[in-house]
C-alpha cells in the first residue's frame, strides 16, 4: 500500500485524462521542437543573406521548446502556472521577434535605433506583465494597462512608425507582404496574450468568466501561433527570394 501510494504520486506527474493545460504544454513542446528542426535545416536551402533571419526563427522556437519542456514538468508536478519559466522564455523570444523585423528591413535602411526602441517596448511590456502576475497580483489590471503601453509602442512602430515607412518605401512587394503578415501577427496574434492574462484568478477582468486554468491554455495557443507563424513568414519570404539557380 505504501509503495502503491508513492507510485501514484509519481504517476500524478505525468499527463492525466482531462488535463487540458498539460496537453497543450506537451503539444507545445513537440511543435516548437519540430519547428526548430525545420528552420535550422531549411536555412541551408536559402540564399546567404536570409540565413540569419532563418537562424533567428529557429532560435525563437528552440528557446521556446526548451522552456516548454520545463513548463510541462512544472505544471505536471505542481499543477500551477510556471510563471517564471514563461516570462524567461518571453523575455528572450519577444526581443528576437523584434530582431526579425530589423533584419528584414535592414537592406532598406533600418537603423539599430529602431531595433532598440522595439526591444525597449517589449521589455517594458513583459516586466509589467510579470509584476502583475506575481508581486502585484491583486492589482493585475493596473499592471496589465502599464504593460499594454509597451505593446502599443510596438504596434505603433509596426503599423504607423518608422518600420512601416521603411517597408512602404522599399518598393519590394515580397518584403511588403511579409512585413504586413508579421504586422498582423503582432496585432491579432499577440492580442491573444492579454486575454489569457485577464483570466488571473481573483483580480483578472475576466476571472469570473474564464477558468483560471485557461490562462496557460491561452498563452500556449498564442505561443504556437506566433512563434511558429513568424518563422513561417520569414521562411516564405526567403523562399520567394531564392535565386533561380537550382
Ligand atoms: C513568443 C511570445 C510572445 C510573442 C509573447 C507575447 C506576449 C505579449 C504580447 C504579452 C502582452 C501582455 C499585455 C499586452 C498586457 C497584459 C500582460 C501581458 C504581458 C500578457
Amino acid at each position: 500500500m505504501e509503495m502503491f501510494s508513492s507510485f501514484q504520486t509519481i504517476m500524478l506527474t505525468v499527463l492525466q485524462p482531462g488535463d487540458y493545460v498539460g496537453f497543450t504544454f506537451f503539444i507545445g513542446s513537440m511543435a516548437m521542437m519540430a519547428a526548430s528542426v525545420f528552420f535550422f535545416i531549411e536555412m541551408w536551402n536559402q540564399d546567404g543573406k536570409w540565413r540569419t533571419s532563418m537562424l533567428v526563427s529557429g532560435l525563437i522556437t528552440f528557446i521556446a521548446a526548451v522552456h516548454y519542456f520545463y513548463m510541462r514538468d512544472f505544471w505536471a508536478t505542481n499543477g500551477t502556472s510556471p510563471t517564471e519559466f514563461r516570462y524567461i522564455d518571453w523575455i528572450l523570444t519577444v526581443p528576437l521577434m523584434c530582431v526579425e523585423f530589423y533584419l528584414i528591413l535592414k537592406a532598406f535602411g533600418a537603423k539599430q535605433s529602431l531595433l532598440w526602441k522595439m526591444i525597449f517596448y517589449s521589455l517594458w511590456m513583459l516586466v509589467a506583465g510579470y509584476l502583475g502576475e506575481t508581486v502585484f497580483r491583486d492589482n493585475s489590471p493596473i499592471w496589465g494597462i502599464i504593460s499594454t503601453i509597451g505593446y502599443v509602442g510596438i504596434l505603433y512602430e509596426v503599423w504607423l512608425g518608422s518600420a512601416k515607412k521603411l517597408a512602404n518605401n522599399s518598393n519590394d512587394p515580397a518584403l511588403q507582404s511579409a512585413f504586413s503578415a508579421l504586422g498582423w501577427f503582432v496585432l491579432v496574434g499577440w492580442a491573444i496574450y492579454p486575454i489569457g492574462y485577464m483570466a488571473i484568478e481573483g483580480s483578472g477582468w475576466l476571472s469570473g468568466v474564464l477558468n483560471p486554468k485557461s490562462l496557460d491554455i491561452i498563452y500556449n495557443i498564442g505561443d504556437a501561433i506566433n512563434k511558429i507563424g513568424f518563422g513561417l513568414v520569414i521562411y516564405s519570404l526567403a523562399v520567394s527570394k531564392k535565386s533561380a539557380v537550382a
